[in-house]
């Protein structure tokens, strides 16, 4: 079994534990939360006994120095109309060679010696790291570039886009589904102009459970009479059996090296689990349109949000030095 196809009370504080009620606040740390999430996810139930897919490490490229890579992080990207138009129908898009192969191995490396430092913990986790760009030159590097961030504001059409954090991934070999959800539901940002830039940091085969996506903004809206379940794998069933029987096309494809998603707050996403013998490993980055508020009533889907934005209260906009704005047209 899977570690995530164990009980989700177990993961929860004893306050959340003894009652259906989610509109308290979340009271433990964001890996605590991820835990608690992917708890969420079915699984098949001898899924973590199934032999894994034998995968070597990810080849080192060669990489760039300093310079190089400082120029490729800034220099725009430039997306058709067509694509801009895709992510407005889909909700979502992935772009190839937005990264270069040896940037890629770079953040590889620096991510891989971050998650060492709890690999005992790990097991068959979802390893969850957050706001390492505080201390990590080279994260902050790749969080602050102009170019992603670029990216997120033309595909969201707003003028500027802030910082709402890092977080680094790492979906270990034999950890299950990331259960079906939209990040509107997990951010407590009173805006739906909102881009997650999820970056592979090695190729993802079918295997190793890339994010697949339901094509379609407005699936949310198929879905929006199913209830939420703090406690068991409901949700995320009854929402993979309403995109099956709506024939809601979903994008479960693998990603090339250098391949980045964008997908928006409304986009209904999943990833299968990781069936190989190699952490897939993300970095993945939220950006959210210049001046928007936090929501009135933040409640425990939204994880440790207040550590993202230290001092900003419900309804407040949110505008700490930790929430920068990263690019503006
Ligand atoms: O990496 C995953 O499996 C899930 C990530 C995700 O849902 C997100 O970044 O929005």
């Amino acid at each position: 079994m899977p570690d995530n196809a164990k009980s989700s009370q177990q993961y929860l504080s004893a306050n959340h534990a003894q009652s259906t009620e989610i509109g308290l606040e979340w009271d433990q740390d964001n890996q605590q939360w991820w835990e608690w999430y992917m708890s969420l996810a079915e699984n098949e139930s001898d899924a973590g006994e199934k032999p894994r897919i034998d995968l070597p490490e990810p080849m080192p490229h060669p990489t760039p120095d300093r310079a190089t890579l400082a120029q490729e992080l800034s220099q725009p990207f430039h997306l058709s109309q067509t694509q801009v138009e895709y992510f407005r129908c889909h909700g979502y898009i992935k772009l190839k060679s937005v990264l270069s192969p040896g940037a890629l191995t770079l953040l590889r490396q620096e991510l891989a010696a971050m998650f060492q430092q709890q690999s005992d913990q790990l097991g068959h986790r979802f390893g969850s790291l957050e706001m390492m760009w505080e201390q990590n030159q080279l994260v902050r590097a790749f969080v602050f570039s102009t170019r992603l961030a670029r990216l997120a504001a033309e595909l969201l059409d707003v003028a500027a886009v802030r910082l709402y954090h890092d977080n680094g991934l790492s979906k270990q070999p034999g950890c299950g589904r990331t259960p079906w959800h939209y990040d509107g539901h997990h951010f407590p940002i009173a805006t739906q102009n909102v881009c997650t830039v999820w970056i592979p940091l090695q190729e993802i085969p079918d295997s190793m459970g890339p994010l697949g996506f339901a094509q379609g903004l407005d699936v949310v809206e198929l879905v929006e009479d199913i209830p939420f379940n703090k406690f068991d794998t409901s949700y995320d069933r009854r929402v993979n059996e309403r995109l099956r029987d709506r024939g809601i096309e979903v994008d479960l494809g693998p990603f090339e090296l250098g391949e980045v998603s964008f997908h928006h707050n409304l986009s209904f996403h999943t990833a299968g689990p990781n069936r190989t013998t190699t952490p897939r490993m993300v970095l993945a980055t939220t950006y959210f349109e210049d001046g928007a508020r936090v929501i009135d009533a933040p409640h425990m889907v939204n994880g440790d949000w207040r550590r993202f934005m230290p001092g900003v209260e419900p309804g407040q906009v949110i505008n700490t030095p930790l929430n920068p704005v990263l690019f503006s047209q």
